[in-house]
């Protein structure tokens, strides 16, 4: 079940860390120095600690046609937070950390320089304008759910399941 929280830049923090995932990607520029550069600024957060981060690997570019081969290919990661930011100051540092590499936003799910994806917030839930946590459509993302799989092997996204078992579902034969 959804829940509505009001929420806003400036929310106090968490009393105490909290467990959240960020998704990586990048299909255009020096993409391995760019998602370095995005890790260090990670870990350079207020009240985060403790950043642990997958080995990038390269995936097709999913675009609103679907699977493209002929688009650039990403490289995506994911890193593991304890974080004690409230979600939407997170997703506010985010945009901050894609707008320093140069991220511009032209169309859904084009090419871009790097995208910062708050994928889980703890066991938090939130629906609304401006923050959909978990992220809708991380359970069906191979390029996110397979580079958490290898920092966290018991990752769970809350209302969908187990991480390994979303990853088996959907590449349809446990490879
Ligand atoms: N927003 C709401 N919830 C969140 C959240 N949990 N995390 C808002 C981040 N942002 C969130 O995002 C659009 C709006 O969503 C923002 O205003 C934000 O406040 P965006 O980054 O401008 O646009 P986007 O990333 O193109 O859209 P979206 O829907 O987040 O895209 P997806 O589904 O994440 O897909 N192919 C490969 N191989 N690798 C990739 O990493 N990424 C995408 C983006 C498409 N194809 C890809 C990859
Ligand atoms: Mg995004």
């Amino acid at each position: 079940m959804s829940v509505r929280l009001a929420h806003g830049i400036g929310d106090p923090p968490a009393d105490r860390p909290v467990a959240a995932v960020v998704a990586l990607g990048a299909n255009l520029g020096a993409r391995a120095g760019t998602l370095a550069a995005a890790v260090s600024a990670l870990q350079r957060l207020p009240l985060t600690t403790e950043v642990r981060v997958s080995e990038p690997i390269e995936t097709v570019a999913v675009t609103l046609a679907g699977a493209d081969e002929t688009a650039p290919r990403y490289l995506n990661a994911v890193a593991l937070l304890q974080t004690r930011l409230a979600p939407s100051t997170l997703l506010h540092e985010l945009h901050r950390i894609e707008a320093d590499h140069g991220r511009v936003r032209r169309e859904r799910w084009g090419d871009r320089t790097l995208d910062l994806d708050l994928i889980v917030y703890g066991d938090v839930r939130i629906d609304d304008e401006r923050l959909t946590v978990p992220h809708p459509r991380a359970h069906e993302r191979e390029f996110v759910l397979a580079p958490w799989l290898q920092i966290d092997p018991d990752a769970e996204i809350p209302g969908r399941g187990r991480v390994d078992a979303l990853l088996v579902a959907l590449r349809g034969d446990g490879s």
